[in-house]
């Protein structure tokens, strides 16, 4: 379907494309394989300023909004979403300084970023705080002129490859989501370190590590806006990142989709192609569908989420919900449509099933999507 993209939306499409084809889709299984960061690839991205999509011009960044994230995590997510999760962190990683750090800080941080000198990362869930993303337990304290941070953030993607964190802490329990507050830490600060890195169902090729704080000293500038704002910054910041993975699902879809009809046309099954056998067409049909449906709803959402920013919580959520789900979904059609061959690893669809199920987990599970959903519905017939 013809989106009418500007030219500038289409040349964004374009690089992403062509960095997919040409780097992430021949190598994505090794780097699955091997659990490998695809630095070079994300180099290669720097070079292409995709980097600086999501940063206003002042600072470097092409000055681009939620749509042209969106673009082209989607074209990124066609080749490997461990490779489209570990870009997209780093957008995550300075949502909260770009929606509520002061112009300093701007200044400091949001070149390097855009530029992709250096990646950036976020830092909330722990152990006992997932869904419930005020029940964090990390703390900061105020000792003189520096912050003092103590606690452990836990599947933290970029951790260990990042060089700049954003990271939620309570700076004062007694007032519960209006008790916390958002801070930048940068690799090398004195009681900083990473974790080693996870083993994962999927999604290989990205980073996740947990972020260690003993008595970790920062200087008392690096509090993201004002203090007690922190819960407000990290809604904020998982509003606007939330198309983003949507995208990566529509991608992901469409990748299945292509590697499965390819795939009927070819496969011959009782003297024709199995492109051939209505069950076979149904589900294609079926799958391209969703993944149209999909694509609509979230292009549509990062439209409105760039019009009316203050307006972004439900079809944040809607288009996540569906968009992921509908790539679950549509890669585990995939592997039906190639059968035993799709459940090799010689075949792409294995991996893409395994990646497409974190994302209905990650960046708010499609549980708590559709509370959002649910609860602005509550307020919007309320009235
Ligand atoms: N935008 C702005 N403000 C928001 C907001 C949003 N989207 N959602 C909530 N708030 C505000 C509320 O208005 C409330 O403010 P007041 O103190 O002024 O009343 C405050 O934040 C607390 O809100 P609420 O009571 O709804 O918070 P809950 O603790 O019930 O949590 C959910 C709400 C479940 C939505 C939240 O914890 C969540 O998003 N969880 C998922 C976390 C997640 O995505 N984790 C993935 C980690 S990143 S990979």
């Amino acid at each position: 379907m013809d989106y009418f993209l500007s030219e500038e939306q289409q040349m964004i499409v374009d690089i992403a494309r062509q960095i997919t084809e040409e780097r992430i889709i021949p190598n994505r299984a090794e780097l699955d394989e091997k659990h490998e960061f695809p630095r070079d690839i994300l180099n290669e991205m720097a070079q292409a300023d995709l980097f600086g999509v999501p940063i206003p011009e002042e600072f470097g960044g092409f000055g681009g909004g939620c749509f042209d994230i969106v673009l082209a995590l989607e074209q990124l997510g066609r080749g490997c979403i461990g490779v489209g999760t570990a870009f997209a962190a780093s957008s995550l990683g300075i949502y909260p300084i770009l929606i509520s750090g002061s112009q300093e800080m701007k200044e400091k941080y949001l070149p390097s970023v855009a530029s992709g000198e250096k990646f950036a990362a976020f830092g909330l869930t722990e152990a006992n705080a997932g869904s419930d993303a005020s029940g964090i337990q990390t703390t900061a304290v105020l000792d003189g002129d520096e912050w003092v941070l103590n606690g452990t953030k836990q599947w933290i993607t970029n951790g260990g490859e990042a060089q700049i964190y954003t990271v939620v802490a309570i700076t004062d329990r007694s007032k519960g989501p209006r008790g916390a507050s958002m801070f930048v830490v940068e690799e090398g600060d004195p009681g900083f370190s990473c974790g080693p890195k996870e083993k994962k169902m999927g999604i290989r090729a990205s980073s996740t590590t947990e972020l260690i704080f003993k008595d970790c000293r920062i200087p008392k500038e690096r509090l993201i806006g004002r203090q007690g704002t922190g819960f407000i910054t990290v809604m904020k910041t998982l509003d606007s990142s939330r198309p983003g993975i949507a995208a990566l699902g529509v991608g992901l879809a469409q990748g299945a989709l292509d590697v499965a009809a390819r795939y009927a046309k070819q496969r011959v099954q009782f003297g024709k192609p199995i492109m051939a056998f209505q069950a076979v067409q149904h589900m294609l049909a079926d799958m391209a569908i969703g993944t149209e449906a999909s694509r609509a709803l979230v292009y549509q959402a990062a439209k409105h989420i760039d019009a009316h920013p203050k307006d972004m919580s439900k079809v944040s959520s809607m288009s996540k919900i569906f968009a992921t789900d509908n790539a679950m979904k549509v890669t585990t059609d995939a592997v039906q449509v190639l059968a035993g061959y799709g459940y090799m690893s010689e075949y792409p669809t294995e991996k893409m099933m395994r990646d497409a199920k974190i994302l209905q987990i990650y960046e708010g599970t499609n549980q708590i999507q559709r509370n959002v959903v649910g609860q602005e519905l509550n307020k919007e017939y309320a009235k």
